[in-house]
């Protein structure tokens, strides 16, 4: 059995307690993590705060504050194999994916690694003769980030990259679900050569270790990916201390499919945007809604297509579809397809849990035009499409608005000015047309209502890391002024 440690303050240690990690494609034991209790994350969070304010990182320069962050990428690329094999044995995801992606990841250091030290605050015009004012961008302070068990090295990079371009000092907390990849990231941290307390990376469960470090005091800003009811208790827990959030949460993404679309190109988008990740993606287009008169030609086309797709082990290269990262995730799954079905929704393919060891489950599609399906209104977060179709452009935008999310949308179209009305109609933050599931270190990512607010990628991201501190100069030798006259 494998044995991973946490990583505070420059040191690797077994935490307050142990819990064990299950391999989701056998369902058995096969890691044991570290369990990170209310004190740990105090030191955690301490270690942080000292690493601010004190020591080697708060003296270095931008630009040598990029030069780790490239050997951090570089560390991330030569070893993205092995973090790819931890990742999709403690995860599911299959190794096709996770390879591709943590090759990605390391982009994503690179981009903040050369944003580092163009992080600038500006001299003003100021409306006085005899005053010199100019603002600094400083850290916002430090940082906890959390995130959920898909595509953990990812989501943590899209906060880590950023957050350390901009000065500031982190605690990741990887999700109790397939925290190997970021416990073994926090070696590469370590072999970088990034001053100690910087980054800390601790696992543990939500109740005990996340609602302790959002809760302390020495958190200046929670950036968290996960679940809406999750996202706003961590809210309630950052009121206490008025620390800032950014919150990238759920989606039920709208995949909307014209007539006039090309359906083969748009038939494997839609495989890519609901059963890649076996739809465990917060991007998942888990809505089709596709024209009437093209309906059955285009459901025929994904039936076909979802039929072939290879299910199997995770750690095989030609696996499409692997398990479930948890036993709770699949049974969820089960219980709102159930439901979809007892309210009417025709099942067009899959629609039950595999047989055998592992918690596995077939791309499925639910027709459920003329119901009300629940699984048209949850979120799932796995390999389930729920399908309905319209007859009008209007018809369209109203189904694809009709959701409290609004975090992704596909449009299929080779009509142009259609297109760009649909992108103004469509209350999403991403709008992809005739592609899906793009996405880079330089484009700005997040959502609308339900899923969320913030972005991340993109300059933005590294700015929402700071804060911005004004500085006002009297260059006049003449004695202050009237005190009493505001000037
Ligand atoms: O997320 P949680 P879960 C959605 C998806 C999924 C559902 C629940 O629908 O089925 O959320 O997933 C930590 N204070 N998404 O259970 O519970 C927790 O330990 C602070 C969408 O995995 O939100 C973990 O590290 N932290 C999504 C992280 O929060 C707490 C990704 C996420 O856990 C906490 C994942 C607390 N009180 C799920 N309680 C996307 N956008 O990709 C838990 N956590």
């Amino acid at each position: 059995m494998q044995r991973f440690q946490q990583y505070i303050d420059g040191v690797f240690d077994d935490g307050s307690a142990r819990f064990d990690s299950l391999d989701p494609a056998t369902g058995a034991v096969w890691a044991s993590m570290p369990e990170a209790r209310e004190a740990d994350v105090d030191r955690a969070v301490k270690a942080a705060e000292q690493a601010l304010w004190n020591g080697a990182w708060p003296a270095m320069t931008a630009t040598a504050r990029g030069k780790l962050l490239y050997r951090l990428a570089d560390l991330v690329q030569a070893n993205a194999p092995r973090l790819a094999e931890l990742e999709t044995r403690d995860t599911g995801k299959i190794i096709r994916e996770t390879s591709a992606q943590i090759a990605y990841v390391a982009d994503y250091y690179r981009y903040y690694a050369g944003l580092a030290d163009k992080i600038e605050g500006s001299t003003l015009s100021i409306d006085k003769a005899d005053m010199d004012v100019w603002t600094r961008r400083e850290p916002v302070g430090v940082v906890a980030a959390i995130v959920p068990w898909n595509s953990q090295l990812f989501l943590a990079a899209v906060k880590i990259g950023p957050a350390l371009a901009a000065g500031c000092t982190l605690v990741v907390k990887a999700s109790e679900d397939g925290p190997a990849p970021l416990l073994e990231f926090a070696r590469l941290v370590h072999e970088a050569g990034f001053p100690k307390g910087v980054l800390n990376v601790i696992t543990g469960f939500g109740p005990s270790c996340g609602s302790a470090l959002t809760r302390h005091p020495g958190v200046a800003h929670i950036a968290f990916t996960g679940g809406p009811a999750t996202a706003s208790q961590v809210v309630r827990n950052s009121a206490e201390n008025l620390a800032s959030t950014s919150l990238e949460l759920g989606g039920k993404s709208p995949f909307i499919v014209f007539a006039d679309a090309d359906l083969e190109s748009a038939a494997n988008a839609q495989v890519a945007g609901i059963f890649a990740a076996t739809g465990q993606s917060c991007v998942a287009g888990s809505r089709l809604i596709v024209e009437h008169s093209v309906k059955d030609a285009f459901l025929a086309l994904l039936k076909q297509k979802a039929e072939a797709i290879r299910i199997g082990t995770p750690l095989d290269m030609a696996t499409e579809v692997g398990p479930l990262c948890t036993a709770r995730q699949r049974a969820h799954i089960e219980t709102v397809v159930a439901a979809s079905v007892e309210a009417g929704a025709k099942v067009v393919t899959g629609g039950s849990a595999v047989e055998g060891d592992g918690f596995y489950y077939p791309p499925t599609i639910l027709d459920c035009d003329g119901v009300q399906s629940p699984s048209f209104e949850q979120e799932l977060f796995g390999p389930v499409l729920s399908v309905v179709s319209f007859t009008s452009e209007d018809q369209a935008v109203a189904l694809a608005n009709d959701t409290r999310y609004g975090l992704a949308s596909g449009v299929f179209t080779q009509n142009l000015t259609r297109a760009h009305r649909m992108v103004k109609r469509i209350r999403a933050g991403i709008v992809w047309i005739n592609t899906y599931r793009a996405v880079s270190p330089i484009a700005p990512f997040g959502g609308y209502g339900q899923s969320g607010h913030g972005r991340e990628g993109g300059m933005a991201a590294a700015l929402d890391f700071t804060r911005t501190k004004t500085v006002w100069l009297r260059t006049s030798d003449e004695p202050f002024p009237d005190p009493f006259v505001m000037r």
